[in-house]
């Protein structure tokens, strides 16, 4: 079993999906460890996101994250990170495979309804952003 950590974007909240995603993500066999809805600050999506600090996108991302309400989830599941990248789709919603969860909840390359880590080491980093090691059961 291996951890990683996905985000269901302002977008896909304001929509009223966040029960959806998650359904979906327990139906591909992920096990839900930590999940809270939080509202994050400025300071807070630019931390998250530092890595596309220097990136022509990165102050309308800041603003997308921080547009209201998002669901940061600690999930387990085998081959967690990578399995993930897969329920979860292509950046782009429009370029996102059928039955992914940026094809059925998202709707572009900004409002594309969820993050998922990028690598193990990250998500062991963005897990312990928005988790202490006591919340995840
Ligand atoms: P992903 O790992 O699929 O979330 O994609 P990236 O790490 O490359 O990008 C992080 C987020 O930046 C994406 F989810 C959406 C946003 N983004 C844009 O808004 N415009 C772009 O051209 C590329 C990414």
């Amino acid at each position: 079993m291996s951890r990683t950590l996905t985000i269901i974007k302002p977008d896909a909240v304001r929509a009223g999906n966040s029960g959806n995603i998650v359904a979906l993500l327990q139906k591909e066999g992920f096990v839900v460890l930590g999940m809270r809805q939080v509202q994050l600050t400025r300071a807070q999506a630019e931390a998250f996101y530092a890595v596309h600090n220097e990136r022509p996108f990165f102050g309308e991302l800041v603003d997308f994250m921080t547009s209201g309400p998002c669901v940061p989830i600690s999930l387990e599941r085998d081959n967690a990170q990578e399995y993930l990248r897969e329920v979860m789709g292509a950046t782009n919603s429009e370029e996102a495979a059928e039955g992914t969860v940026r094809n059925l909840y998202g709707t572009d390359i900004q409002n594309n309804a969820i993050h998922g880590s990028d690598s193990d080491e990250n998500a062991a980093i963005e897990t312990a952003f928005f988790f202490a090691g006591c919340d995840l059961v």
